[in-house]
């Protein structure tokens, strides 16, 4: 039992996790003047090199440079407005950021967002410590709640606050903290798997590229000027280690139909993981005095790109509730949290669902393989030739 612990600290906020989430949370946090601490398992190297998105949404960018949290990606950032679709009966452009609200993204590696955040935290004199796994959360039903987390030597030590706030991603411990019966997890597993790849090579391509294929859904990205991202559709149990350099590029050029559309600038593949497409989503997203954010609260698949800015978002909803909470004694904000963010939530989720229907559809012979892919055919069809669809679309692609 944790009570056993030493009592060696604690802060009126403790964050758990030191991604978007909870690096944001922090900030806000202390820009309101309030109290909190960031326990991060990883060390910080590590957590500033974790590539992983890069697409941030018009909103997004509005709420970090609004608390003073953009000079990093005002600078380097890069806008991006137009997606380009490829199939066997063509390409055809999307300029979304003319379309819908007539916003556009901001590319912006997540590891520099991060590496930004941490300096910002610090430099507002957060307390942060890398290193330091919480293995342990409790007291949610007491004024009190309280971590316990390990030191650099593996010994426990007991942390104690007015609230959890959950950021640690959903593999963490937070998520777990809560009683089975008091949540309901929604969840889907899509039955589809990208190998993500980083490679050391300018974008080949002036806009994201979403290549329908018969053997698979490939997709090219823009991170920065020397990095590039592609997804590869790929069996699901595939180890990434199988896939070569080479037949990495020989795939791509298939599915990107190099030789119709121009070559893709080859390289070397700096990174390669296996991801499966999942969804889930907490309802509620508190339990007594642990409120979760992020990846905590609800994965996403990364089809739309969703997954960094809804941790953003629900960290400046939570921010505002702990400053309402703390400095008015309106807990009214709080209570509503969940309520707050999970319209938002269903919505990235339905649209994220929906461009996996638009990206991928079964390679078999049979009678369900083929009527999934002459919906998912028209559904492209659909989207070069209707505003309508097209003006939607771009609504939910960079809105959220
Ligand atoms: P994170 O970033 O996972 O951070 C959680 C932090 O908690 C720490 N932690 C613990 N700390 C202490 N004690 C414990 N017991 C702990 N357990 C975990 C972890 O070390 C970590 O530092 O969650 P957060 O802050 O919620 O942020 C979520 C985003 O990182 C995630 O949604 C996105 O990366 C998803 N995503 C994308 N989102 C976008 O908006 N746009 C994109 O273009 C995009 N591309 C992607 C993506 C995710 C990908 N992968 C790897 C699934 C591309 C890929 C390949």
């Amino acid at each position: 039992m944790a009570n056993k612990r030493s009592f060696t600290g604690g802060a009126t906020v403790l964050i758990v996790g030191a991604g978007p989430a909870g690096l944001v949370l922090g900030n806000l946090l202390l820009a309101a003047g309030i109290d909190c601490l960031i326990v991060e398992r990883a060390d910080r190297a590590h957590v500033e090199r974790r590539a992983r998105a890069g697409f941030l949404a018009a909103d997004t960018v509005r709420a970090l440079v609004g608390n003073g949290l953009g000079t990093g990606l005002s600078a380097r950032g890069r806008p991006h407005d137009t997606c380009v679709f490829r199939s066997e009966r063509g390409e055809f452009a999307l300029r979304y950021g003319g379309l819908g609200r007539g916003e556009a993204h901001t590319v912006y590696p997540q590891q520099e967002l991060v590496a930004d955040l941490v300096a910002e935290f610090l430099r507002r004199g957060g307390d942060l410590r890398f290193g330091t796994p919480v293995t342990e959360v409790g007291g949610l039903d007491d004024d009190r709640p309280w971590l316990v987390a390990l030191d650099a030597d593996g010994t426990p030590y007991r942390l104690e606050g007015r609230y959890v706030a959950g950021c640690d991603g959903r593999h963490g411990v937070c998520r777990k903290a809560f009683p089975a019966a008091a949540v309901h997890a929604h969840r889907r597993r899509h039955g589809v798997s990208w190998l993500a790849l980083l490679v050391g090579t300018p974008p080949a391509l002036p806009a994201v590229t979403y290549a329908v294929h018969d053997r698979g859904f490939a997709g090219h990205m823009a991170r920065t000027a020397s990095v590039t991202r592609y997804y590869l559709q790929c069996e699901p149990g595939t180890d990434p280690g199988t896939w070569s350099d080479s037949a990495v590029w020989e795939e791509l050029d298939v599915r990107m139909r190099a030789e119709r559309f121009g070559p893709l600038r080859r390289g070397p593949v700096l990174e390669r993981a296996v991801v499966d497409l999942e969804s889930d989503v907490l309802d509620p997203m508190q339990y007594g005095r642990l409120f979760l954010a992020g990846d905590a609260a609800g994965l996403i698949s990364p089809s739309a790109a969703k997954g960094a800015n809804l941790a953003v978002m629900a960290a400046e909803t939570l921010a505002r509730a702990f400053t309402a909470a703390l400095h008015q004694g309106d807990e009214e904000p709080l209570a509503r949290y969940s309520a707050t963010c999970l319209p938002r939530i269903w919505r990235a989720q339905e649209f994220s669902h929906w461009m996996i229907g638009l990206l991928h559809a079964p390679p078999g012979g049979d009678d369900e393989s083929r009527f999934l892919r002459a919906l998912r055919d028209s559904r492209l069809e659909s989207l070069r030739t209707s505003p309508v669809q097209q003006h939607a679309f771009a609504d939910n692609y960079v809105g959220i």
